[in-house]
């Protein structure tokens, strides 16, 4: 005999934050759940359905009160749309059930509860085996979050049919742009042995229903379609099979030339095409669901068909003709531009270069290649427009790029959030025709009637996931706007949180509020007004370097200068990539009445005076933004503190850590901005905070012993462009005679914590020790600058006039102990500057 359970209101339970959002803990409210649970068919994706169910909902009703009334009967279904046709005629399925899709249905109503003589059924019928599966997913996030499933009717279908991501791992373990641990495929060389965890990733993606993994860099290595590696990978696929998660592999095309020991790999040579096609029938021989191909071409150093004079097309369906009579497709990259542009050009753009290219090429590629386009013209900045092309290709199938992983936006160390963003790219219309065109809808292939088309979300998850606990909710959020990208950013935070935090209300509402805010935060702190990124473009992508991207090759210039900043992008005076956008939206970016604020350093170049739509000047925006940022970041800490108690406390310390840690980045990124526009205009701040930091002692004007002064490059990621670094083994020391008001402050050693050792810091006052600790923490960088700023707050501290302040370094390896001040801060300090 079955049984249902009746679960009541549970208090939060503890959870961790390595199942990801996965847990099943208890739902808040009471629900109903046949728990008996049976598999029409026998198909792998079919058993995994039903095994995910049974383990969701013995684990989600162990929490719960189980009532085991003998007049409680009925079974939770899984089968395909023919299936429960065939085994329930009465039931009304759905005859329009696409492939991945699924119909949830309650059969049965509250009386069955008591009535002994019927059974209630819960139905989870898909499409096909994935549907069945991607309902059974989406019946246990039903009951994870909150609204339960009695009297559940829902039909949903996926709105594009490519959901993949993308994995830039190496054969050697190392994952480019990868910010969670090693790779979870491959290490020295090959595949690893336990792919415990590719079945757990596997899992995960299906579970918001992505359907395609592609697990090697897009700067692909030739010999991973060698025999050998290619027997190995069809491991990887075996392992996400269960999953529906079909493997996909990124392919150099100068393969047949490296592996082939061809004399060229010319798309259009007979010999080259036989080669492409021999490898796909070896590759489908071992992974007959084998999903295709991604391609890196004539970008960033990678061969591509140009260096054989032939056109991406060309080499999109040499391998498109290889691919298709296996099923197979291509996944052709839009990114796709010359990284030693000239900047001294007035009309070089890298912006430009992916309509450049592809818009002359629409119609040219066979049914099976999608073009894999970035949502802005330039790389997964934290702003940019939408990239045009995506209005450009209306004869040829197309899929948009995006980053989950946080390259540009924090790099996992920061809580940003990316969902908004998204959305807003999603929801553009590029009126194209003059008509509604927005960005989903051509992906989904409405706007141009495309059959094929999707997302792509980079994730470069690794053994430690994405290495941050919250940066997780990035991974499902890329996952549920692929399924379905008319969800919003809140609905999506919600589902996450309830699944993976808890169903306090108060938990839920606060961690939504945190994540929604945070990518406006990480903008203000970090760029402004569209000008692109302002990290360091030739090193890590992480801290603040803002001349990194001028004067080089790889075209991501502000051209700031004296007088101005931001790059002339429109047709009248500039590059001419906005007449690369649809009529109307080309109107509104032409003009600087109708660009909005921020983007309007992307496309106009204006003086520091230009006064935006706001009324404010260009230049007291990046003042104002900057310290807006700065408190906003440190804002997201004191509301998760107030979650103490209420959620897991490992997560809980996890998470304020890193939240500290960001709070005090977003200071280095504030100060390091500030001071360079400062410089730069020469513009003073109306509200006199740039050049002024009351309560701060510069390290260079200390009494030093041992230390010696160094000069940071960029000069704009130390307070005046200094600090002060240690060689002496045993130790050097800073020291001041603090001259201020007597109080109780808040006292914060701003240093360097260096890759290559664990250098040793103490802060003490009249000789008595305040504060210990180690710099052992993991950032980028051999070199002292904004990439490695760390704050360190000692709380508390009684001083008064003539007190002896100092900081002992004791350097380690390569970190030197370097430091460039120290700052008190007052309750009073505090107020004064938000006043
Ligand atoms: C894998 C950016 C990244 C590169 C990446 C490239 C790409 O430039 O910094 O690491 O290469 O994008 O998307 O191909």
């Amino acid at each position: 005999m079955s049984a249902m359970i009746v679960a009541a209101w549970l208090p939060c339970s503890a959870q961790t934050a390595d199942q990801a959002w996965l847990q099943y803990r208890g739902p808040g409210g009471r629900w109903l759940i046949p728990l008996k649970v049976r598999a029409l068919g026998s198909g792998l994706l079919e058993s995994s359905a039903a095994q995910e169910l049974q383990r969701g909902i013995s684990k989600l009703s162990s929490a719960s009160v189980l009532w085991r009334g003998s007049a409680l009967y009925g079974e939770t279904i899984v089968g395909t749309a023919d299936e429960v046709r065939h085994a329930f005629p009465d039931l009304p399925v759905p005859r329009d059930l696409k492939p991945d899709g699924y119909w949830l249905y309650w059969s049965g109503s509250a009386g069955d509860l008591k009535d002994s003589g019927v059974a209630t059924h819960l139905v989870v019928a898909g499409g096909d085996d994935r549907g069945v599966l991607y309902g059974a997913f989406a019946l246990l996030r039903q009951i994870a979050a909150g609204p339960g499933i009695y009297g559940v009717n829902v039909k949903e279908q996926p709105a594009m049919p490519i959901r993949w991501v993308d994995q830039w791992d190496n054969p050697d373990g190392s994952i480019t742009r990868g910010y969670g641990g090693r790779s979870i495929f491959f290490e020295g060389g090959n595949v690893r042995e336990d792919l415990t965890q590719v079945r757990e990733y596997a899992r995960l993606l299906a579970s918001v229903g992505i359907n395609g993994c592609n697990i090697n860099n897009v700067n692909a290595a030739p010999e991973l379609l060698d025999a050998d590696h290619l027997k190995q990978i069809a491991r990887v696929a075996d392992a996400m099979r269960p999953w529906g998660v079909r493997l996909a592999m990124s392919v150099a095309l100068v393969s047949p030339e490296k592996l082939g020991g061809l004399k060229t790999a010319d798309p259009l040579d007979p010999a080259v095409k036989a080669w492409w096609a021999a490898k796909a029938d070896e590759i489908y021989k071992l992974i007959p669901d084998f999903a295709g191909f991604t391609v890196k071409a004539d970008s960033e150093g990678e061969v591509g068909p140009a260096s054989y004079g032939r056109s991406p097309a060309d080499a999109a369906n040499l391998l498109a003709a290889a691919l298709a009579p296996h099923g197979g497709v291509v996944l052709y990259r839009a990114f796709v531009y010359n990284n030693h542009l000239d900047w001294r050009d007035p009309k070089a753009d890298r912006a430009r270069a992916a309509c450049d290219i592809f818009h002359p090429l629409d119609g040219k590629f066979l049914s099976n290649v999608i073009v894999q386009t970035k949502e802005g013209p330039i790389d997964f900045q934290a702003r940019e427009p939408v990239s045009p092309l995506f209005a450009g290709l209306r004869e040829t199938n197309q899929a948009m790029e995006l980053q989950v992983t946080q390259e540009y936006l924090g790099q996992q160390k920061h809580l940003v959030y990316i969902a908004p963003m998204w959305k807003q790219v999603l929801d553009f219309d590029l009126r194209a025709d003059d008509r509604a065109t927005p960005v989903k809808e051509i992906l989904e292939g409405k706007s141009f009637h495309r059959p094929l088309g999707g997302m792509v979300g980079v994730a470069c998850v690794g053994r430690d996931r994405l290495g941050s606990p919250m940066a997780m909710a990035n991974l499902y959020a890329f996952g549920r706007l692929a399924w379905d990208p008319d969800l919003t950013p809140e609905q999506i935070a919600d589902e996450w949180i309830r699944q993976t935090i808890g169903l306090d209300p108060v938990v839920v509402s606060t961690v939504e509020k945190m994540l929604m805010q945070s990518w406006p935060a990480y903008e203000h702190y970090t760029g402004f007004l569209g000008t692109q990124t302002l990290t360091d473009i030739t090193g890590s992508h992480y801290g603040p370097n803002i001349e990194a991207s001028e004067r080089n090759g790889w075209g991501q210039w502000h051209f700031d200068d004296r007088e101005g900043i931001g790059m002339d992008r429109t047709v009248a005076t500039g590059t001419g990539y906005v007449g690369q956008y649809p009529a109307q939206v080309a109107k509104m970016y032409e003009s600087l009445e109708t660009t909005p604020d921020n983007l309007l350093l992307f496309f106009h170049h204006v003086p520091y005076t230009y006064k935006l739509h706001s009324g404010e000047t260009v230049i007291q925006y990046v003042y104002d933004s900057h310290y807006k940022g700065a408190e906003e970041a440190a804002e997201l800490g004191t509301e998760w503190a107030t979650l103490k108690g209420h959620v897991d406390p490992a997560l809980y310390d996890d998470v304020k850590a890193r939240l500290e840690y960001q709070a005090g980045h977003a200071i280095a990124w504030r100060d390091a901005i500030v001071q360079y526009f400062l410089k730069q205009s020469g513009i003073p701040d109306a509200k006199g905070r740039a050049g002024h930091y009351p309560g701060r002692l510069e390290v260079e004007n200390a009494r030093l012993t041992g230390y010696s002064v160094v000069d940071v490059t960029p000069w704009e990621d130390a307070s005046g462009g200094k600090a002060v670094s240690c060689a002496v083994a045993k130790g050097c020391s800073a020291e001041w005679t603090w001259d201020g008001a007597a109080g109780r402050f808040d006292v914060t050693v701003e240093y360097f914590d260096l890759q290559g050792g664990a250098a040793k810091f103490a802060f003490e006052v009249n000789g008595n020790e305040a504060a210990r600790w180690t710099a052992d923490g993991t950032f980028p960088s051999r070199r002292p600058h904004g990439d490695n700023s760390v704050r360190y707050t000692v709380s508390g501290v009684e001083l008064k006039p003539g007190d002896v302040l100092r900081v002992d370094g004791t350097p380690d390896g390569n970190d030197p102990a370097a430091v460039d001040y120290v700052e008190m801060t007052s309750a009073q300090m505090v107020e004064q500057v938000r006043q």
